[in-house]
C-alpha cells in the first residue's frame, strides 16, 4: 500500500517506467501502426531534435494539455513511437509522472441513481423522474462531486434491456436532472444510443461497464462529445460472469486490459484526461479477486489514470459478513441478523482510498465521502491549514 502524502517515487522507478508510461503510449502503436495517436507530454522537457520533428510535421496537432506546462498531441503513430525510441524518459516517464505529483486529496463520489425496476439494492425506488430528483438533490447536498444515472442492471445473472427501454427510463430523468444539478453527470450504459441521446440531453459523462466492448460505436460517441468515460473491466457479461471467474493473476490481467481499453479510447479520439478506469469489483470475480484488486489498487494507479471503484453494498461484502441486505443494516439489526453491507462498504472504499483510488461509487453518499475523508486524511490528504488549527 502506498502513502499519498509525497510523491510516490516507486512510480518512477526504471521497473515502473518499463510498466506504465512507455507501454501506454506503445499500445496503441502496435495495436494501429497507421493511425494517430494521443499523448500528453512536457514539450519543454523534449530534446530538441524529437520537439523539432514534431514541429516539422504537418500532421501534428497541439492543444493544451490536462495540466500546466503540458501539451495534449495528436500525432501519427510512427512519429510518436520515433519519439518514444529516442526519449523515454521526457515523453514516456509523463503518465506516471502526472500520478505521482498530483497532489493529495480526497477521492470524488459518484452518487448511484439506478433508475431501474430491478437493480440489486435499489431497484425500484427512483423510476419516478421527479423521485430521481430528489434522490439527486439528497445526494448532491451529502457531498457528491457527480451522479451516475443507470436504465439497466448489472448485477449478476441480469437480462440485457432493450434500447427503447432503457432509453424511456434513462432519458426523462437526465432531461430533468441536467438543468436542476449543478454536477457533472453520468450516463451508465453499455449502448452507444443511450449515450448519444443523454449526452445531446445534458449529461457531461458516460459509464460503460464494458469499456467500449460492447456497442462498437461507444468509444467514437464519447469522442465526439468530448464527454468523461468510465472505463471498466468486465470478464464476460452480466447474465454469464459469475459461471466460475478464473485467473492467473487479477490485477496484472486486468491492469492489462484496462491498459488496452484505455489506448482503444485514446485511438477513437477521447481526450486522455477525460479517461477514468475501474477494475469492475464484483464483475467476472470470484472473493478472492475482489480482495485482490483492493489490497493492490496502487498497482492500477501506475497506468496514471485517474481510478474508480465500485464496490458499494455488494455481495462480496455480504460473503465475508454475513449480511444478506444489501442496504438496510439497521433494520436487519433491529431483527438481530447480522449489520448489512454499508459498514464493510467504508472498509472496502478505505483500503481503495489508501492504494490512490480518485473516484468511489457509492449509494450511501454522507456515509461514505465521510469514510474517504478519514481514509484520505490517513494517507496523507488532509489540508496543511486544517491540520495545524485540529487540536487532536
Ligand atoms: N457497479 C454497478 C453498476 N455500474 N459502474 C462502474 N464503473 N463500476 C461499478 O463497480 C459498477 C458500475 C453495479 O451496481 P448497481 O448500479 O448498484 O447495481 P445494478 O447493476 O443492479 O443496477
Amino acid at each position: 500500500m502506498t502513502s499519498r502524502g509525497a510523491p510516490d517515487r516507486r512510480l518512477l522507478s526504471a521497473e515502473a517506467m518499463a510498466l506504465a508510461p512507455r507501454a501506454l503510449l506503445l499500445r496503441p502503436l502496435e495495436s494501429d501502426p497507421g493511425g494517430r495517436v494521443c499523448v500528453a507530454v512536457r514539450e519543454a522537457a523534449l530534446p530538441p531534435a524529437a520537439a523539432r520533428s514534431l514541429e516539422r510535421s504537418p500532421d501534428v496537432e497541439r492543444r493544451p494539455g490536462p495540466n500546466p506546462g503540458e501539451t495534449t498531441l495528436r500525432a501519427p503513430a510512427p512519429l510518436l513511437a520515433e519519439l518514444a525510441a529516442n526519449e523515454p524518459v521526457a515523453a514516456l516517464v509523463l503518465a506516471a509522472w502526472r500520478a505521482a505529483t498530483r497532489p493529495p486529496a480526497p477521492p470524488r463520489i459518484l452518487g448511484v441513481l439506478n433508475v431501474t425496476p430491478d437493480s440489486f439494492s435499489d431497484g425500484g425506488r427512483y423510476l419516478d423522474p421527479g423521485a430521481a430528483l430528489d434522490r439527486a438533490l439528497e445526494m448532491a447536498a451529502e457531498g457528491a462531486d457527480a451522479i451516475d444515472v443507470g436504465g439497466e442492471s448489472t448485477r449478476p445473472g441480469a437480462e440485457p434491456v432493450p434500447l427503447e427501454v432503457e432509453l424511456r427510463r434513462v432519458l426523462p430523468v437526465v432531461e430533468r436532472l441536467a438543468p436542476a444539478l449543478d454536477l457533472p453527470l453520468f450516463v451508465d450504459t453499455t449502448k452507444a444510443g443511450v449515450a448519444e441521446r443523454a449526452l445531446a440531453a445534458g449529461a457531461t459523462g458516460v459509464n460503460d461497464v464494458s469499456a467500449g466492448r460492447a456497442d462498437a460505436r461507444m468509444l467514437e460517441v464519447i469522442a465526439s462529445a468530448q464527454a468523461d468515460c468510465v472505463l471498466m473491466h468486465m470478464r464476460g457479461t452480466p447474465r454469464d460472469m459469475q459461471a466460475s471467474p478464473a485467473y492467473g493473476d487479477p490485477v496484472t490481467e486486468i491492469l492489462e486490459h484496462l491498459r488496452e481499453r484505455a489506448a482503444a479510447a485514446w485511438n477513437a479520439g477521447v481526450d486522455p484526461s477525460r479517461i477514468i478506469i475501474d477494475p469492475g469489483i464484483g464483475f467476472g470475480k470470484a472473493l478472492e479477486h475482489n480482495l485482490a484488486l483492493l489490497a493492490r489498487a496502487a498497482e492500477l494507479r501506475s497506468l496514471g489514470l485517474p481510478l474508480l471503484y465500485g464496490v458499494s453494498r455488494k455481495s462480496f461484502i455480504g460473503h465475508i459478513t454475513g449480511a444478506q441486505d444489501p442496504a438496510d443494516w439497521r433494520g436487519e439489526r433491529a431483527r438481530g441478523a447480522p449489520a448489512g453491507r454499508i459498514g464493510g462498504t467504508a472498509a472496502a472504499n478505505a483500503f481503495a482510498v489508501a492504494g490512490g483510488a480518485e473516484w468511489l461509487r457509492v449509494h450511501d453518499v454522507g456515509v461514505m465521502r465521510e469514510a474517504a475523508l478519514v481514509a484520505a486524511a490517513v494517507a496523507g490528504a488532509f489540508p496543511a491549514r486544517r491540520r495545524e488549527e485540529a487540536t487532536c
